[in-house]
């Protein structure tokens, strides 16, 4: 069993900026934006969004990491509920479903308000269809406005502003993020009014992702077992047809045996998790989706689950 040492805590610094904004004409929107969650993803998002001159309210789990924020200008809240109050649109960006759902049906969530007065909820956590039909449904009762946009991309993304938007519900919310989304993403999608469409198509985005880093990882373990170098095979696979910006930078980490989270392996497999379930609702057979998730597992039980999913490779080593 491998020594495992947790990945460093990475420290969101204020002052740096991602380069791209420079580029971008952004007229931030006059509106008062509510953020709930800032963990890796949406601490990026938010320091982009004050820089960029939005209006920000802000509330984390762990009330500490909101002191960088309150320095950078944003107000900082004691619950979900005190933010909303304060908000016209909300941005939710937390862990997983359970996460989510406790944030909008929770004590102090945000359906403690009970009349929501036409104010708007984003979810941006990645959840699935089912989670988001009941968190779309719970904030339309309360009269308010819901839209799904699930964020597509690395964490170094998110740095630069890089993300993919994938949006469906409201589009008049969807229309008044539009200088949030600029802000943080190169391409932002409207998939249809259906609740659920969002969520699903993210979650394909990341079967694909799950499925082809354990067959990287398997085929960079075969080389290391040959004891052929793993830089070599991913000079040659730079040449080939195959080559994927994403395949090649994680073959370079799974080379390096640098296992910084990008994409956390914990998130990885709850995602697959959440694919399998979608597929067992439908009957739709996924072998190879199910042999990545216990592949995932198997990995998070050695330890490395706050590490990149790249670690997987470390299981593929044995
Ligand atoms: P992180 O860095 O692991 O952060 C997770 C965040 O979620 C962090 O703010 C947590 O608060 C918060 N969290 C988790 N569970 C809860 C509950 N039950 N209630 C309230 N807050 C909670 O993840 P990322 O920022 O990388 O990713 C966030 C999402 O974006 C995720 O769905 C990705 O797929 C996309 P804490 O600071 O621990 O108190």
């Amino acid at each position: 069993r491998p020594v495992v040492t947790r990945p460093e805590t990475q420290v969101i610094d204020m002052s740096s900026r991602s380069n791209t904004l420079a580029d971008r004409e952004i007229v931030a929107s006059e509106q008062t934006f509510g953020f709930l969650g800032l963990g890796m993803m949406g601490s990026t998002i938010v320091k982009d969004l004050i820089y960029t001159g939005h209006k920000v309210v802000v509330w984390n789990r762990t009330i500490d990491k909101c002191q960088p924020f309150a320095e950078a200008g944003a107000e900082v809240k004691d619950t979900p509920m005190d933010v909303v109050e304060a908000a016209d649109v909300i941005f939710c960006c937390v862990s997983d479903p359970k996460g989510a759902k406790d944030l909008v049906f929770g004590n102090c969530g945000v359906l403690q308000l009970k009349d929501l007065n036409n104010k708007a909820y984003v979810e941006m956590s990645t959840i699935d269809p089912d989670t988001s039909l009941d968190i779309g449904e719970g904030i339309k009762q309360c009269n308010g406005r819901y839209l799904e946009a699930q964020i597509h991309g690395s964490r170094q993304e998110a740095a630069d502003g890089m993300l993919i938007i994938l949006a469906g519900g409201d589009r008049s919310v969807f229309e008044e993020c539009h200088s949030c989304f600029k802000t943080i993403a190169k391409n932002t999608f409207f998939l249809g009014t259906d609740i659920g469409n969002a969520c699903k198509v993210n979650l394909i985005l990341q079967t694909i992702l799950g499925v082809s880093l354990v067959g990287l990882a398997e085929a960079l373990a075969l080389a290391d077992r040959f004891s052929i170098s793993l830089n070599d095979i991913i000079d040659i696979f730079d040449l080939t047809s195959m080559k994927s910006p994403m395949l090649l930078a994680k073959g370079k980490e799974m080379a390096k045996g640098d296992f910084n989270p990008q994409q956390p392996l914990s998130h990885m497999q709850r995602d697959l998790r959440l694919v399998l379930n979608m597929a067992e609702n439908l009957d739709q057979s996924m072998p190879v989706t199910s042999i990545t998730n216990e592949v995932f597992k198997h990995t998070k039980r050695l330890g490395y689950s706050e590490h990149d999913s790249s670690a997987v490779f470390v299981r593929s080593r044995f």
